[in-house]
C-alpha cells in the first residue's frame, strides 16, 4: 500500500484494566503496521491499572523493541493518558485508538492519504456500539462543546485520531480527564490547523468494565471545560 506522506508513525493506546484486550489489540497493530513497511513504534499507556494490564504490557515490550510500555503508578485519567501518549510518541505522525479493542486498526490505512492536506484526520462512529441514554450524552455534549468554540466536529470523542506530531510541540494540554479531546480541537482551531473526519466502524467491547460514562467522568469533564473556556476566551 503507498502510504503518502505518512512513513513514520507511533500508535499508543490508553489502557485502564485492560489485561483481557490489550495483547490482542497490540498484535493487531502489529500485524497492520508490519504489513505496511513504514517506521512506527507502539506504545502502551498503563493508566494506573488495578489488574494485570502493566505486567501484560511489560511482557510484550520485552519481547519486541518496538514496543514500549508508559505506567502511571496511580490512575490519573483518561485526559492525562493521551497526554503521555503524545509526550512519549517520538515519530513523525501519532495515532491513538482505544485498548479495549472497540475500534479496528485496519482502518487507519485509509486515513493518510488525507494528511497531505491536512493536520489532523478523526473517526466518526457510523455504528456506535452504546446504549441510547449514552448516545444522546454523547450528541448533547459533542452539539456543546462544537457550539461553545465554533467547530463542526461530528464525533468528538470518537477514540480513532491521527494528528502530526508536530502539533503537540505548538499547543499546551491541561486536561487529564475525558475533556481532553475537545481540549485538543479547540485549541487546534485557534492555531489555524486542519481537520479532516471519516467514518469508522465501532465494535461492542468483549472483555473488561466500560469507566467511560461514570457520572464523575462526566462531572470532571464539565469542571474542566468550564476551566477550558476561560482559559481560550483570554488568550484572545
Ligand atoms: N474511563 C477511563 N478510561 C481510561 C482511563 N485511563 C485509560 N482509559 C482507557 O480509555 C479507553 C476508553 O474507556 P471506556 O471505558 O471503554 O470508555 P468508552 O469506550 O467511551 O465507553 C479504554 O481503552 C480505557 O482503558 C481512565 O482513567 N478512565
Ligand atoms: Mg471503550
Amino acid at each position: 500500500m503507498n502510504t503518502g506522506m505518512v512513513n513514520s508513525l507511533s500508535v499508543f493506546f490508553p489502557c485502564y484494566n485492560e489485561q483481557d484486550n490489550i495483547e490482542r489489540v497490540v498484535k493487531s497493530a502489529l500485524d497492520v503496521l508490519t504489513g505496511l513497511n513504514i517506521d512506527f513504534e507502539i506504545i502502551i499507556v498503563n493508566d494506573g491499572s488495578k489488574d494485570r494490564t502493566g505486567q501484560v504490557a511489560d511482557l510484550l515490550a520485552q519481547k519486541n523493541k518496538r514496543i514500549k510500555a508508559v505506567h502511571h503508578q496511580v490512575n490519573r485519567g483518561y485526559g492525562a493518558a493521551l497526554q503521555s501518549g503524545f509526550a512519549a510518541a517520538s515519530k513523525e505522525y501519532v495515532f491513538y485508538t482505544d485498548g479495549d479493542g472497540q475500534f479496528d486498526i485496519k482502518e487507519l490505512p485509509m486515513f493518510f492519504k488525507y494528511m497531505a492536506d491536512y493536520d489532523i484526520v478523526t473517526g466518526f462512529r457510523i455504528n456506535r456500539q452504546d446504549n441510547l441514554a449514552r448516545k444522546i450524552n454523547a450528541f448533547c455534549w459533542t452539539t456543546m462543546v462544537n457550539l461553545l468554540f465554533g467547530m463542526k466536529i461530528k464525533d468528538m470523542d470518537c477514540a480513532f485520531k491521527l494528528y502530526k506530531r508536530r502539533i503537540f510541540d505548538d499547543i499546551k494540554l491541561r486536561s487529564t480527564g475525558a475533556l481532553i479531546n475537545t481540549e485538543i480541537f479547540a485549541r487546534a482551531k485557534n492555531k489555524g490547523y486542519k481537520v479532516y473526519q471519516i467514518g469508522v466502524h465501532h465494535y461492542p467491547r468483549t472483555a473488561g468494565v466500560q469507566t467511560g460514562a461514570k457520572l464523575s467522568v462526566i462531572l470532571r469533564a464539565f469542571k474542566e471545560l468550564f476551566a477550558l473556556y476561560k482559559q481560550i476566551k483570554s488568550d484572545k
